[in-house]
């Protein structure tokens, strides 16, 4: 499985990309069969995995349990090096460049590589930006930075496109989890112009109407998380979003 490429690949036909976020300290194994047949018959694309506060061992099991029911890339998406497991088919190795704190820059990162040497995690490099989004979110509580202010425009496109300067595969807009408010059209719109790489956005996304806004402002993968795990109806919802055609087809 090239996850990477995929992505490239269906961006370059046009086609519009949907992860859904499993958080390992919600989501309970009893629950995963029925939650992920629902992904399955839904219009996502990706499985992300991870969370900011999750406990030693809970993030491998959960994939185990999530690998068993779906043919969807599983990606891990970790607040923490403790929730690196081989079983996974990929990682975001984020680097959380809207903040100053060394440990999320680079610190991390080398407590990361004496598990990740010996796997087979296709490892995505992310440059991952925390935009302010009214109310503190966990990242920033655990990360210890502050998120960009959404007003300051300029900050926020430079800071992405310094992300994909430094090589960075993956340019990730967060407002956080359970957002009050999506990151706004004009920011997406505007980073997006700059960007050569693919760009996720994320946090607070619940509706459709605000789904097809972030794709149509130049999103390029979108991840939600809150949404699915309140209502399982919104899978459904959602089939109607796109034309057929702008959803890949891919194997369950
Ligand atoms: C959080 O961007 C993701 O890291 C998804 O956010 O849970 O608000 O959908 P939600």
């Amino acid at each position: 499985m090239n996850i990477y490429q995929n992505i490239l690949n269906a961006i370059s036909k046009g086609e519009k990309l949907l992860a859904v976020l499993i958080d390992p300290d919600k989501m309970k194994i009893v629950d995963v069969s029925n939650f992920i047949s629902k992904v399955n018959q839904s219009i996502a694309t990706q499985i992300f995995v991870g969370g900011s506060e999750v406990d030693e061992g809970v993030t491998e099991t959960l994939v185990v349990e999530i690998k068993k029911h779906t043919k969807l890339p599983v990606v891990l998406f970790p607040g923490d090096v403790i929730q690196i497991t081989d079983k996974a088919d990929g990682i975001l190795f984020l680097s959380l460049i809207s903040g100053r704190n060394p440990d999320y820059l680079i610190g991390k990162h080398v407590e990361a590589v004496s598990k990740l040497r010996d796997t087979k995690l296709e490892v995505i490099p992310t440059g991952y930006l925390l935009i302010e989004n009214g109310k503190e979110t966990s990242v920033e509580r655990v990360s210890k930075t502050k998120p960009l202010k959404r007003n300051n425009l300029k900050t926020i496109v430079d800071t992405a496109k310094a992300g994909e300067l430094l090589g960075n595969k993956l340019i990730y807009l967060e407002a956080g989890s359970g957002a009050t408010h999506a990151i706004e059209s004009e920011i997406i719109q505007q980073v997006k112009k700059e960007l050569n790489i693919p760009l996720i956005v994320g946090g607070g996304i619940r509706s459709k109407q605000e789904l097809e806004s972030a794709y149509k402002a130049g999103a390029d993968i979108v991840v939600i998380g809150t949404a699915f795990e309140q209502d399982e109806a919104f899978f459904d919802e959602l089939r109607s979003l796109l034309p057929s055609g702008q959803f890949p087809k891919r194997e369950k």
